[in-house]
């Protein structure tokens, strides 16, 4: 837990009472502050009440005396439209901030040098922070994880001189930290998501720019460049004087890391040294992950581990649950688990890292639907469709894949297996990217992911072949 010393004696609004709430308020009080807190669902405002905390009707609050509305990140701040909250906190001159931003106050009072090392990008944060993290365990620093990659950011162990905080950052908590200020950013990628909280991509860069202009002064910013925003992000970024290191898994950059052919390479002072390759990290596969591994690397090494060092913790790697996660192999077939691929862009990475795939896609469909899928199309051996978006994915397939539409999930294994089984085809591999948001059938991606896990594990005979793909 860490104490929020900088609102000690001052009243706080905590709104949204769930991981990001909860955990803020108890922050809040332990550092001496008042806190009144408030969600629009009654039963988790009955629930905060029986675990103490001091709950009340923030539409009969005096926002007068309240010195900040710290919101959490699912609630809308700017669109479709502000929520309720930030109506009144705006009308009473209130600031309204999130729990990054607390921390980042926070770190600036205890310990301002100390690595804080923040992840942003549309796709591959979880993965790229997971694997930071990981590295820095493995070589033995003390390392605290934490941010949208579940574990709510206040319930960390406090700021300290060297104590690297591995924070993941979503563009809704940087929209609520106008004071983030990292000493390792890293932004690895922008393709269109989330543009019902953002209005536009223009907006959605705007925020994710922030992680980088934030970088404190003898820090370093990441930023992966195979993207034109993310681009233009990095040369604004050189051109404001920051020390900035390109990621690339296209092109060759001057100063940075590039993944090229399964090999990470250093690009410094004109000279480019091979550091290692990432063949048989199965965790790390694709160029996807190649761009992951390659911040990660490019972390380390600013952090001033050595290479070796950062290759034997990439070898160890074991990876996230639902992101191209092996489930099992059965007789020929690999069965892979990609359910938190829930734009296209990122259901195209995974299909591009295997060859005859049996793609099961769909579910709650998402702006801008597949997008142009000529690329792709020799990946699917056949596509099973499920879900809200299973008509849409049709029309976009029809005249390049074999499809069926299977509606729900069940079948689709069904389906999918036997025919990966049956297909004769080199290397078969039943995946789940289902390049949609899983809440037309499921609770979330994980649930979705968990579900697609058993039934996998169901079909696999008792003494054939288990998991490990
Ligand atoms: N609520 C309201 N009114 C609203 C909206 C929400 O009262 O209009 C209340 C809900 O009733 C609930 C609470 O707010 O009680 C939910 O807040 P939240 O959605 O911020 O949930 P948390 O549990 O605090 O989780 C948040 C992140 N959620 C979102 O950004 C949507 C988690 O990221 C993060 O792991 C967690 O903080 C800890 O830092 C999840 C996520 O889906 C994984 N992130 C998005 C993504 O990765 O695409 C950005
Ligand atoms: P995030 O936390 O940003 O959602 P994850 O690391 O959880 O990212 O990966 C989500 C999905 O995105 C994975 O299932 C994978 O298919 C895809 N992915 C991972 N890394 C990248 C990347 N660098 N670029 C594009 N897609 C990626």
């Amino acid at each position: 837990m860490i104490p929020i010393a900088s609102f000690a004696g001052k009243t706080v609004a905590v709104f949204g009472l769930a991981r990001t709430g909860g955990a803020t308020a108890r922050a809040l009080m332990q550092g001496g502050a008042a806190v009144i807190a408030f969600d629009d669902n009654g039963v988790r405002v009955e629930e905060a009440r029986a675990q103490g905390l001091p709950v009340q009707d923030l539409r009969k609050a005096d926002w007068g005396a309240i010195d900040a509305l710290v919101l959490s990140p699912g609630v809308p701040l700017t669109h479709p439209q502000p929520h309720w909250t930030v109506d009144l906190a705006h009308h009473a001159g209130v600031p309204v901030i999130g729990d990054l931003e607390l921390f980042c106050m926070e770190r600036r009072r205890l310990a301002p040098s100390s690595p804080l090392i923040a992840i942003t990008g549309t796709n591959g944060k979880s993965t790229t922070t997971a694997l930071i993290a990981h590295l820095l365990a493995e070589a033995g620093a003390d390392a605290a994880m934490g941010g949208n990659i579940g574990e709510a950011i206040l319930t960390l162990p406090p700021p300290a001189p060297a104590r690297h905080h591995v924070l993941e950052c979503s563009s809704f908590q940087i929209d609520l930290a106008p004071g983030i200020d990292p000493f390792v950013g890293i932004h690895l990628n922008l393709t269109p998501d989330h543009l019902d909280r953002h209005g536009t991509m223009e907006n959605y860069a705007a925020v994710k720019e922030r992680l980088i202009t934030g970088v404190q002064e003898n820090g370093t910013a990441i930023v992966g460049v195979d993207d034109s925003y993310s681009a233009a992000i990095a040369d604004r970024a050189d051109r404001a004087g920051k020390h900035v290191l390109r990621v690339s898994v296209r092109n060759p950059v001057t100063e940075g890391v590039t993944w090229a052919g399964g090999q990470l390479i250093l690009s410094q002072a004109g000279a480019d040294t091979p550091l290692f390759g990432l063949d048989g990290i199965e965790t790390l596969r694709g160029a996807h992950n190649g761009q992951n591994a390659a911040a990660a690397a490019a972390a380390m090494l600013t952090l001033g581990f050595s290479t070796d060092t950062i290759e034997r913790g990439m070898r160890g790697f074991k990876g996230l649950a639902h992101r191209m996660e092996p489930v099992a192999r059965i007789g020929r077939v690999r069965f892979v688990n990609d359910s938190k691929a829930t734009n296209a862009e990122s259901a195209k990475r995974a299909l591009r890292s295997y060859g005859n795939v049996f793609w099961i896609a769909g579910g709650l469909p998402k702006e801008g639907g597949l997008g142009d899928m000529t690329d792709f199309l020799p990946h699917i051996a056949k596509a099973y469709l499920i879900g809200e978006a299973a008509e849409d994915f049709a029309l976009t397939l029809k005249d390049g894949a074999s499809f069926t539409i299977s509606k729900t999930l069940d079948v689709a294994l069904g389906e999918a297996a036997r025919d990966a089984a049956s297909s004769g085809l080199p290397e078969p591999t039943v995946l789940l990217s289902p390049a949609c948001a899983s809440f037309d059938q499921f609770k979330d991606f994980e649930a979705r992911g968990d579900a697609f896990r058993s039934m996998v594990l169901a079909l696999v005979p008792e003494n054939g072949a288990g998991p490990g793909a």
